[in-house]
């Protein structure tokens, strides 16, 4: 499990064209996806994901913008994925993400930054059972 993370297409990214590109540049930096989905998640739902941050002052603003449109859910493979998943991201800031980052590339803001990768061997496995069941992984 600890060669696994999470990622969502984020709902800027869907509207923006930019699933296609994303999912491209993941494959070709070498993940492997083990699980993957279209799916909208109700402000509830996207209340519950983002739980650790009920405190902080851009909660709703987070999960209003989560909850707005389709996004892509996936479980990705490969070594030492979630710190490298980190990397290929980039910074949460996209303004101050490294060149070449996929929110360098297609995040619109801090708070609509294209993707999410988990920061943590732990979240990544909370995370991908949020979306996903045993029968939906290969
Ligand atoms: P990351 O996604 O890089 O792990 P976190 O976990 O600090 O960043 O924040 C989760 C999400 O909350 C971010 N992806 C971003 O969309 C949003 N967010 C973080 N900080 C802010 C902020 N200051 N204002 C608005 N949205 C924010």
């Amino acid at each position: 499990m600890t060669n696994r993370t999470f990622t969502m297409i984020k709902p800027d990214a869907m509207r923006n064209g930019h699933a296609g590109a994303i999912l491209d540049k993941i494959t070709k930096s070498g993940y492997k996806i083990i699980a993957l989905k279209q799916t909208k998640l109700s402000l509830e739902k996207a209340g519950e994901f983002y739980e650790v941050h009920k405190e902080r002052p851009f909660y709703g603003e987070l999960t209003q913008f989560m909850s707005s449109g389709v996004i892509i859910a996936a479980i990705l493979e490969k070594e030492n994925a979630v710190a490298d998943f980190r990397t290929l991201i980039g910074a949460t800031d996209p303004s101050k993400a490294d060149e070449g980052t996929i929110r360098k590339l297609f995040a619109t803001s801090l708070g609509e930054n294209a993707v999410h990768g988990s920061d943590s061997d732990e979240n990544a496995k909370i995370e991908g059972d949020f979306f996903f069941s045993g029968l939906e992984r290969f």
